[in-house]
Formats: structure tokens, C-alpha cells, sequence
């Protein structure tokens, strides 16, 4: 298998902090990580089009030849495929609120953040929109009240006691609006803790920039 991904880019995160997760219990992933320099445009070139005709990151390619280029699809699949502790609960209804807490994260907090992070300070370039940036971080707070919630009754992990794809979402997002040099958890302090305690631990901090 090859993962084409770039760093600080929060879908391939997402995915590394999967992988990186599941290497922590002990799971060995054979694939062979390739570069695709966004800053250079290299995404938009016929050479990756042809993986993806998004031009998005990441992309798994298969060993069939096929491509995967939805970062959550590439989760699953490698759930299946890699044999060992996995992330995901076996049980029917554990395994859907864990997908359903997911969702919820992608919809209400990191498609928004996503487009937060150029509109204030794009790691491509694209032009600032402060206007738009609050609108999408006003957006961006019952989110982040959803999760402030959550944590209440002290799990350690979003899904509870051990981390969950969750984590790998929310925590990916959460580091790219630090690169945007903002801070929209605001006192949120079950979050906060929640957010410094994720990115500390061994098996994921070499991968977080602060
Ligand atoms: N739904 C896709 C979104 C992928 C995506 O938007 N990736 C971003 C990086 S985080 C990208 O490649 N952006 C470059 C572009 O759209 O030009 C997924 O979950 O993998």
C-alpha cells in the first residue's frame, strides 16, 4: 500500500494519528508514505489527478491498484486490512456511536475549520477573509459545546477510555487551527485539558508542532 499525504494538513493527519494510534498497540502497517507537496501544487498536477480526480489528501493506493481518496473510508479499510487492536468497537451500537461522535466532529467542527484556517492565515496562500473566519468560528461553537459536555463526566478519550477515530479527527483539527495562530476553545477547560492530554502522549506528541 502507498499513503500519499502531506504534513499539517488536517485529513492526512487524521489518518497518521490512526496509524500511529493503532502502532501504539502493537499493529505493524507495511505502506510506504509519499509526499505530495501542496505548496508546490504538486496536488493539482496530472500525476496525482489521476489518483484522485479531487486532487485531495490523503489517498491510499492499494496494492490492486485502486484508490482510496476519502480520509475515513482509508480508516476503515485499513481497520479491516491490518490485523491487530484496532480503534474501532466491535459491538454493534458501541461501534456506531463512536462513528455517529465522528460525524458530529467532522459536520459541526472540522469541515468549518478547515475553511477557518484559510480564510484567516492559509498554509496555501489563498487570500484572507476575516468576515468569513468569525462567521465559521461562531458556526464552529456548539461543537465545541457538544464536546465540552461530553467530557464532563471525566473520560480520559472522547469515545472513553481509550482513544477512538474521534481523537484522531478532533485532534488533527485542533492542530491545524493552531497553525492559524488562534485559539477558539475559549474557556472551554474540559476541552483544553482534553486537547493538551491527547497530543502529549507517546504515541502521538512526536507528530503534533506544539
Ligand atoms: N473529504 C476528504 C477531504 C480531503 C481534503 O480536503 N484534503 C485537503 C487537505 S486537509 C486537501 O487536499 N486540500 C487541497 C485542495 O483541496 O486543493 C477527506 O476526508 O479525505
Amino acid at each position: 500500500m502507498k499513503l500519499y499525504t502531506v504534513p499539517l494538513a488536517p485529513n492526512p493527519m487524521r489518518v497518521t494519528l490512526y496509524i500511529a494510534e493503532r502502532e501504539a498497540l502493537g499493529c505493524e502497517f507495511d505502506i510506504e508514505r509519499i509526499v505530495v507537496n501542496t505548496l508546490k501544487g504538486r496536488h493539482r498536477e496530472p500525476e496525482h489527478l489521476a489518483r484522485n480526480p479531487w486532487g485531495t489528501l490523503p489517498v491510499l493506493e492499494l496494492d490492486s491498484g485502486q484508490f482510496i481518496t476519502e480520509s475515513l473510508v482509508i480508516i476503515d479499510y485499513l481497520e479491516g486490512a491490518v490485523s491487530g487492536p484496532g480503534l474501532l468497537p466491535e459491538q454493534a451500537e458501541h461501534r456506531a456511536l463512536s462513528r455517529n461522535l465522528e460525524r458530529i466532529i467532522e459536520l459541526r467542527i472540522a469541515q468549518d475549520m478547515g475553511q477557518y484556517v484559510h480564510c484567516q492565515k492559509s498554509p496555501l496562500g489563498l487570500p484572507q477573509d476575516l468576515p468569513k473566519a468569525q462567521a465559521l468560528a461562531q458556526r464552529m461553537q456548539l461543537g465545541f459545546d457538544y464536546i465540552e459536555t461530553l467530557l464532563q463526566d471525566g473520560r480520559q478519550f472522547l469515545e472513553g477510555p481509550s482513544p477512538g477515530v474521534s481523537d484522531c479527527t478532533l485532534g488533527a483539527f485542533l492542530q491545524f487551527m493552531r497553525f492559524s495562530e488562534t485559539d477558539l476553545i475559549g474557556e472551554r477547560k474540559a476541552l483544553r485539558e482534553w486537547d493538551q492530554s491527547y497530543r502529549e502522549r507517546d504515541a502521538v506528541k512526536s507528530l503534533f508542532m506544539v
